[in-house]
């Protein structure tokens, strides 16, 4: 593909993108389905509208904008996700979406007639970081998940996906599943520290890694922090520090307690009740299996020595997955005629490709992260990494669509 992507449009977007929900710090706050993601999928919708892409928007939010806009053969799909955690960045997800829409408008400026429809998604809830498991839309979209558990998925506050789709305008017409693409190809930032360290300018991502997600909630017995002897507590606030040391001690390639809240969170009483997280993940699902099995058991172990009561709900299970050897191939062949050095790895983080490879040849494009820094304000991508991994993207989209 002789012609290139408008990076400064490129960057321009995303730069307005990172207005909606900006923290102030240099991040950005868009959780799934609040007013913040309504406003980041009203100004996609524009753009996409303004390129004359027909937009299609299914039954659990997930967006589609296809160009030629009368297509009805399968398109070679690429995107990724417009929902952040809440202390994101301007990248994570974003980039893929965007990079997709600058691709396919650069395609049809240059009048190139393809075989193939080209289409860009955005898939709702991709992070999971308020409604559980992450990847919600694009699993829902490849038929992972039935349509009606997920609109009855509720957050923290009991709130359901139904609900906040209604409220926002995004409970869409199109069925899921949806028919499968022809391919799927998603940019995205490594997020981790292995491309900038190795000097590797594209990532040819290999797969991702197995994913277990757990709460837990531990019942103890609030009682007078100066006046109960150690022997006759309960702690609850204790039993979650112990749980979240045998995680470092016991996890997989990597495991980490994102959250954990006492009740009644007060420097005076034993805390009578703790909710935690526990994220698991390794590329091996023996491994992930086996520390599953050791942290159940030690957890079990914590709860009956400090009379504690545990209880677990799984919040998300992902086995690892590998992507379509030829498409591994021709990234990495792309990658090479375009003049950059690669790597091949798998990914660490979860994504919606992921859920695309169950339903069709899938593959992924890594640019470097800054420091390896994400899921943070401070997280980063050189315009020059940007330019390359949008125009990578672009030539893999023509010949996917040829
Ligand atoms: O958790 C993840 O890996 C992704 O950011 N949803
Ligand atoms: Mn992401
Ligand atoms: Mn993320």
């Amino acid at each position: 593909m002789p012609v290139k992507v408008d990076a400064q449009r490129l960057l321009r977007r995303l730069d307005e993108l990172g207005q909606i929900g900006d923290t102030g710090d240099g991040g950005v706050c868009r959780l799934a389905l609040t007013d913040e993601d309504k406003l980041g999928r009203d100004l996609l919708v524009t753009w996409m509208h303004d390129l004359g892409l027909r937009v299609d928007v299914d039954a659990v939010g997930n967006m589609c904008g296809t160009w030629p806009a009368g297509a009805t053969e399968a398109p070679v799909l690429c995107g990724s996700h417009l929902d952040t955690v809440r202390t994101g960045g301007r990248y994570d997800g974003n980039l893929g979406v965007l990079a997709g829409l600058e691709a396919i408008e650069t395609v049809i400026s240059s009048g190139a007639e393809l075989a193939r429809p080209l289409a860009v998604a955005s898939f709702t809830g991709e992070e999971g970081a308020r409604f559980a498991p992450d990847m919600l839309g694009s699993l829902v979209y490849v038929g992972g998940m039935p349509v009606e558990q997920a609109l009855s998925t509720v957050d923290r506050d009991g709130v359901s996906v139904g609900e906040e789709l209604a409220r926002i305008g995004y409970a869409g017409p199109m069925p899921c599943p949806a028919r499968p693409p022809h391919a799927y190809v998603e940019l995205h930032i490594e997020q981790g520290p292995v491309l900038e360290a190795e000097g590797a300018a594209i990532g040819v991502v290999t797969g991702v890694q197995g994913i277990s997600w757990t709460e837990l909630a531990i019942t103890g017995q609030a009682n007078h922090a100066g006046t109960t002897p150690m022997h006759l507590r309960h702690d609850a606030g204790y039993a979650a520090a112990a749980i979240a040391v045998a995680v470092r001690e016991l996890c997989p390639r990597v495991g980490t307690v994102g959250r954990l809240d006492l009740h009644p969170d007060l420097v005076n009483v034993v805390a009578a009740r703790a909710v935690m997280t526990v994220d698991l993940r390794d590329t091996d699902e023996a491994a992930l299996t086996a520390a599953e099995k050791a942290l159940g058991e030690r957890w079990a172990e914590i709860g009956l020595a400090e009379g504690c009561m545990i209880t677990a709900r799984r919040l998300a299970r992902f086995e690892p997955v590998g992507f379509d050897e030829a498409m591994v191939d021709l990234v990495e062949g792309v990658a090479h005629e375009h003049g950059h050095t690669t790597m091949r790895l798998p990914s660490g983080a979860g994504h919606d490709a992921q859920m695309l490879a169950r339903v069709c040849p899938t593959g992924m494009v890594f640019v470097p992260s800054a420091g390896g820094i994400s899921h943070n304000p401070a997280e980063h991508t050189s315009p020059e990494d940007i330019a390359n991994g949008a125009n990578v993207l672009l030539d893999l989209l023509v010949r996917l669509a040829q």
